[in-house]
Parts: C-alpha cells; structure tokens; sequence
C-alpha cells in the first residue's frame, strides 16, 4: 500500500466519484496505477529525470515530488521524540513537585513544546494573504527559440515542474474565498536556469499606474483602520473614496465589478501577467509580451447572491474545489498564450504598453498557444508548502527581462523585500518549497536559518585560492539586461512625470463594458450599485458615477438609478484631445468567449433523496453523471439510511442543512411519490430549489417531483413567456434521454435568461 500511495499524485479512495472512466489501472506488481496525463502515455517522471537529484524516477513516480523528499516526514510507527530526538515517555502530565504541586522550570519537554508552539505563526502576507496552491507542471508546445532563450520553451514536449497559487487579495487569511475581488494566478516555474516567477492576476488590468500609489490603494481596500471592518470586501467607504479619486482605476474597476470577480473555481478563471514583459533570444533580440493562462474548462463564475451565500455555508469553496478536484485525478489544465509584438507596433498603439491599466486588444496582437500547464499534486502540508511559497517578480531567467512599466519596477522590489520579514531573513530561498532545481552557487554566506553548510575558505570573487569558482559565466550562458535605450521617446531627465497616454482613463473602460455580453453588463450595473450602496458618505458615490460616465453614460445612468441619486456632472478629462481607439469592442473580453467544451466533468450535482424515492430511475441518473464525469452527490434531509420505494438502502452524502442547493451546479429532483411529498413538507427543500433557480441553474424534475417546484413557486415559463431550457420535467418512462437533456443543459453552465433584477423567485 505504501509504495502504491508514493506512486499515486492522486487519492486511490477517490477516483470513483469522478466516473468508471477515471478508475486508476493496474500496473505491474500494484493494484493500481497514477493516471497518465503526458503524451505517448508515460507518466511526468518517465519523461523527464529529476534534475535536482539527476536521477530517473522509478516508473509512475512524479520526479517533481523526488526534491522534496529530503525533507517529507511520515510519523506512522515512528516513537515521539523532542525536537532533540530524545524520546518522549509522557505526553499528558508536566513535571511537578508532587501530584498536586507546582510545575518545575526543569521541564525542558512542557516547556520546549509550549515554546515552539507561541511562535508557530509567521505575519500572513500584506496583500492575497488568503490562497491555496498545487504542483503540477508545465509543457511547451513547440520551441520558441526565435523568440526566447528561456528554458522551458527551448523543446516541443519539454517539462517544467511548477507550483502554483492561486489567492482573493484584500481579506485576511482565514476570510471567506467567494468574496467579490481580484485572484491571484502566481506560478513558479522551477527552470532548469533557475526560478522564474510569474505573479499574475485574473484580471489583465490593475488599479493604478505607478507603485509608489500601492500602499494607498491597499490601506484604503483593506479593513478601516480604526474598527477593522469589513473583512475581505471593497465595498466600503474608504475603497471607494479612494479609487474615485483615481481615474486611472476606472478600467480596473470594471473587471472589479464583473463576474470574473467572483470566480466558479480556480480552475475556472483565466490567468494574467498583466505587465508587458520582453522575451529575448540567444542573439540578444528582444519582442514584447503578455501572458495569459486559458483554463481548459472555460471561464465561469458565480452570481452575487449565490457567492454571498456560500461565503456563509463554505468559506472555503475555491480551496476545497482545487483540493477534491486533484485529489480525484481530475487534473486542472490552463494553457499558456502569448500575444508577441514588437517595440515598432508598441508605438503605433493608441494606449502605452508600460501603462499597467491597459491591455492590448485582442484584435491587435492575437493570442499565440505555446503550452500548457496541468496542476496534479495537491501539497503535503499547507503551511510548509502553500504559505511559506515566496513569489517575486524579480525572480527572472535568461530569456525573460522587464520593461520600464513604474508598476513593475516597485514589485521588483516588494516581493523580495516582504518575504524578508514574512519568512523571518534573506535565507527562504532554502525553504525547500522556494528551493530551485537549478543548483545554487555564489558568495552569499549566513544570515537567519541558514541551513547550507558550506565547505572551504573562500566567500569571494575574484579569487585564486578556489580555482576562482564559482565564476561568472559570461553573456553567452548567463542572465543578461536588455540593452535598450532607457527612454526609447528621447527625454532622460530625472523627472516625477508620467508619459501623456498614461492620462486616458476611460478609452478601455469603455471597451471592456461595450464588450460585454447584457447580462453580464447588467452584473456589473448591479455590482457598482451594491458596493456604492454600501458607501455612507454620499459625496463619495456621486464621484463615483460622475467618473463612470466618462467611460458609459449608460451604465452610470443604470447605476445612479439603482441608488435613487441624480446624475452629476462627469469628472473633468485629464486629456484634451479624446483617444481614438483601434477598436470599439473585444469579444474575448466577455466571459462568454471562452465556456469550454460544454462538458459537466467535475460539476456537483445534487440528487435530493428521501425514502420512497423512485430507486431505478435514480441508479440509472447517477451512472449517466458518472459517465460523464460529473460528481452526482444524494442529499437527504438528515443523515442515515434512505430507503427507496423498491426497498435498496442508500447512504445520503450530504444534508439540505449542511449543504444547501447554492453549493451545487444543478439539481436532480428524483421520481417517487412518497419522497416527493416528505422533501415538500421540509422547508430546506424549498430553499434549496429556490436557490437553484434563482442562480440560473439546470433543474430536472422526474415524475411525481415536478410538484415540488409548484410547491416552491418556480415559474415553468422565462419572463417573455418561452420554455426554460434550464428547467427539465420528465416522466418516467424515458430516463436515458432525460439525462441526456440534462447534462447538456447543465453543460451550459447557466440560463440567463432567467436572470432578473430585481430576481423573479
Ligand atoms: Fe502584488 C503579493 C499579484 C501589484 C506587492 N501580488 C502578490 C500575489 C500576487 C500578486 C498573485 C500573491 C503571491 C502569492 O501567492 O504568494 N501584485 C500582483 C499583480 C500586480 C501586483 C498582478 C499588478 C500588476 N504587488 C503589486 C504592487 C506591489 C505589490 C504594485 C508593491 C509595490 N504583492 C506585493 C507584496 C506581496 C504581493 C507586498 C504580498 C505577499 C507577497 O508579495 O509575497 O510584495
């Protein structure tokens, strides 16, 4: 069993809830084998050799887990020791004069023990202090050597272990994961060239211009000083006072007020570097370059009312979501676009690429799929792995360098500057999980839990009595800066100044809401109404408006509507002459540009049970969800054994009480007259199916359930009268196909047209 459990990333006790399909093989000598997700069949191991232990992994065995194993500890059958290695004879009673006396200072066990405890808490980050992460790897697709001489796009098939996290930005770390707010998307690829770290966001746009503004925009986002509150939320006044004090956040505050703000999943929301980087190649070359990270079961996202609720019956539902979804084998899959342009066709833009609010439209430069990343190993411990994890986006390699954006040139400081007090010294690069598999070699010596133990006399270079190792391995091998001009538009004065396009606030505001899809425009209608609403200083809210009416005199109308308040005046225009954009809308901007294939694999589904329930006709729904890779899940009202009408005992795995209706993707409501009038006469039942309706979710009602919806006022007809192709009653005589119907529609993830507002039900 233990080799089998080294030998499996994923959960041997897990795969069957994610479908026969997903059942582990058997491979030589084992029950069961990992899953293969590499091309040709073998496993990331088989492929590619450990480089940092240099040897090749034993079949089925990840070598990206090989580096950490020096440092993994498994207790089982093992005695309890001090921190010493002295072993414990008692755990339970401290050292005293007597039974009943006092407690003696010699107790170096109690008091090593307590000791070690006060300071088991390190500061949580300042800012996306809540996250969680996972290992996994990436794979290039083709070489990109004309473009870059970075390590992980040199092949096509190439592997490079990562470790990713993913975390909300403004709450502390035990606050709530559905809160409207960015995601941080940070990846560390652990290069054969070194580190390099790509500390994106779910959004391709940020607040503010210059990072000089950063600690502003977090004091004012962050929790009021004086009473802490609000947790992990930016609709308060001092949010809103201060963003609508800078028009440069205008853009931001779209994608802000947008679904993607309250993401489905992790697994669910693309990812950016936001910042234009270079790539550079051997001759020296350079192109500039966005990232982007497309997830591979599309973009999705909750609706408000549903991630408030959750944010009460789950806090932990992005965390839990990533965690059973690699637990299972149901690996999370982004790939990797670029959009490449170079310095000439920068210029010609009507937006400056160093300004960190904008992006670069699609239609402009189109996004380039070079590879893709798979995330398949959930961490062995939180802490060591997920929260010690110290990103910084000064960590580059060969091939990859900066550009002069003011935002990037303060992070390049932050990131490395923070882990400094957050990981207690300049040493967390030796944390095993910060550790790169490119090995380290220089002169830097000692400092706090400094654990390498280096050998000889010589901490300095240029030296002779080392053979002048280690050396510096010239440009042709080692991390070279881009040789360009500082100012490519001529001045090189000091000056605290910003380049004229900086000053256009609204031209991509405006793009992003007319790219918008109407419901997701009426989201974010209601978004800025919400948060506004929660302001108390009025003042505040009419500068707010005044500025969206600069980038939508649409939306701030709908907006100014929805707080009963008159439409002031705009704010004035920092430029001058209007911006003409290259284009009006984007498509690829709207989170309906990009559902995935339609597919249900890994959706929760809810089968609400009760004795008397049609038994058949539920076996055969279930199957069908498994097949198709869904995770059906039987909700009772109370634990303990259901009893259907043709008398098979079954195990409910959740309560309407522990589980309520808004934390599944759809609802079954089985046949079975009995069950059906039990579920009516308890009242979760009718928040449960009123919650599923309310958030534009599949409903399918089998027989003598169809009733529970009357029962719970759900209209069968949209407002305009037609079907609701999300709202599925079928008798029983055809199963099959009413699964069918199902699945598709749960495949489309939502129907909006019953989306109202105020909601209908
Ligand atoms: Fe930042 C953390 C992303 C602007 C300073 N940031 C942090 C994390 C992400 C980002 C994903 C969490 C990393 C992790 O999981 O450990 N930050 C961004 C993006 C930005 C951005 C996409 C704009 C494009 N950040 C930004 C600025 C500054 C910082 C302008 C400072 C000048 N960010 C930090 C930090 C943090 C951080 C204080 C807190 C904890 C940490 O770094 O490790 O240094």
């Amino acid at each position: 069993t233990q080799a089998l459990a080294a030998a499996m990333p994923a959960n041997t006790n897990k795969p069957l809830e994610h479908g026969e399909a997903n059942a582990l093989k058997a491979p030589p000598g084992l029950t069961a084998t990992p899953p293969s997700r590499l091309p040709g069949g073998s496993t990331l191991s088989e492929a590619n050799a450990s480089d940092k232990t240099g040897t090749v992994a034993a079949e089925g065995v990840n070598a990206t887990i090989d580096t950490l194993d020096r440092v993994r500890v498994d207790s089982s059958g093992q005695r309890l020791t001090t921190n010493q290695g002295v072993p414990v004879a008692d755990n339970q009673n401290s050292l005293k004069a007597g039974a009943r006396g006092p407690v003696l200072l010699e107790d170096f066990i109690l008091r090593e023990k307590i000791t070690h405890f006060d300071h088991e808490r390190i500061p949580e980050r300042i800012v996306h202090a809540r996250g969680s992460g996972a290992h996994g790897f990436f794979e290039a697709y083709e070489p990109l050597t004309k473009y870059t001489k970075a390590a992980p796009f040199q092949e096509a098939g190439k592997i490079t272990p990562v470790f990713v996290r993913f975390s909300t930005v403004a709450g502390e770390r035990g606050s709530k994961d559905t809160a409207r707010d960015v995601r941080g998307f940070a990846v560390k690829f652990y290069t054969d060239e070194g580190n390099w770290d790509l500390v994106g966001n779910n959004m391709p746009v940020f607040f503010i211009q210059d990072a000089i503004k950063f600690p502003d925009l977090v004091h004012a986002v962050k929790p009021e000083p004086h009473h802490a509150m609000p947790q992990a939320a930016s609709a308060h006044d001092t949010f809103w006072d201060f963003v609508s004090l800078m028009p440069e956040s205008t853009h931001m505050l779209m994608w802000q007020m947008s679904d993607r703000a309250i993401p489905r999943s992790y697994r669910m929301m693309q990812g950016f570097g936001v910042h234009t980087f270079r790539l550079v190649n051997e001759a020296g070359e350079s192109v500039f370059v966005k990232f982007h990270w497309q997830p591979k079961l599309g973009t999705h996202s909750l609706v408000w009312d549903e991630a408030v609720k959750i944010s009460g019956a789950d806090p932990d539902f992005h965390r839990r979501d990533l965690w059973e979804a690699i637990d299972a084998g149901e690996y999370p899959e982004w790939e990797l676009g670029l959009q490449i342009f170079s310095e000439e066709q920068a210029e010609t833009f009507s937006f400056d690429i160093l300004d960190a609010t904008k992006i670069v439209p699609e239609e402009l430069v189109p996004v380039q799929i070079v590879g893709r990343m798979v995330l398949n190993r959930n961490p062995d411990n939180f802490f060591a792995e997920t929260e010690q994890v110290a990103f910084c986006t000064a960590h580059v390699v060969p091939g990859i360098d900066f550009t002069n954006d003011p935002l990037l040139a303060g992070r390049i400081h932050s990131y490395v500057d923070t882990q400094i007090s957050r990981l207690g010294g300049p040493n967390f690069h030796e944390l095993p999980i910060n550790a790169p598999i490119a090995p380290v070699h220089n002169n830097q010596r000692d400092g706090m839990h400094r654990q390498a133990i280096h050998r000889g006399r010589v901490a300095y270079e240029p030296n002779s009595l080392a053979g002048g190792c280690p050396f510096q391995t010239g440009a042709a091998q080692g991390f070279t800066s881009v040789a360009r001009r500082i100012d490519a538009q001529a001045s090189s004065d000091k000056v605290r100044a910003k380049p004229e396009k900086f000053a256009d606030h609204y031209t991509q505001a405006k793009l992003f809401f007319e790219s918008q899809t109407p419901v997701e425009q009426a989201h974010i209608a209601a978004a800025f109404r919400f948060e506004l609403s929660k302001v108390t200083v009025p003042a505040v809210r009419q500068r707010m408006v005044a500025g969206l009416l600069n980038a939508s005199p649409e939306l701030a109308a709908k907006v100014a509507d929805g707080l009963g308040m008159e439409l002031p005046a705009p704010l004035p225009l920092a430029l001058e002459t209007p911006v003409t954009p290259e284009v009006e809308t984007s498509p690829a901007l709207s989170l309906m540009a990009r559902t995935g294939d339609g597919g249900i694999r890994s959706r929760k589904i809810a089968l609400l049970v009760a004795d008397g329930v049609d038994g058949a006709s539920l076996a055969t729904l279930q199957a069908a969800l498994l097949d198709a890779g869904a995770v059906p899940r039987m909700v009772a009202a109370k634990l303990g054994t259901v009893t259907s009408a043709d008398g098979q005992k079954l195990e409910p795995d959740a309560t309407m009480e522990n589980s309520p209706g808004f934390l599944f993707d759809a609802l079954v409501l089985p046949d079975g007259q009995a069950a059906a009038e039990a579920l009516a006469a308890v009242g979760h039942t009718m928040d449960f199916i009123k919650d599923q309706y309310r958030h534009c979710k599949t409903i399918l009602a089998l027989g003598a359930s169809q009733a529970l919806l009357g029962e719970a006022g759900i209209p069968l007809t949209l407002p305009d009268g037609a079907g609701d192709p999300g709202l599925i009653l079928a008798d029983g005589a055809d199963i099959a196909g009413a699964a069918a119907d199902f699945i598709a529609a749960v495949g489309m993830h939502r129907h909006t047209a019953r989306d109202t507002d105020p909601p209908r039900v």
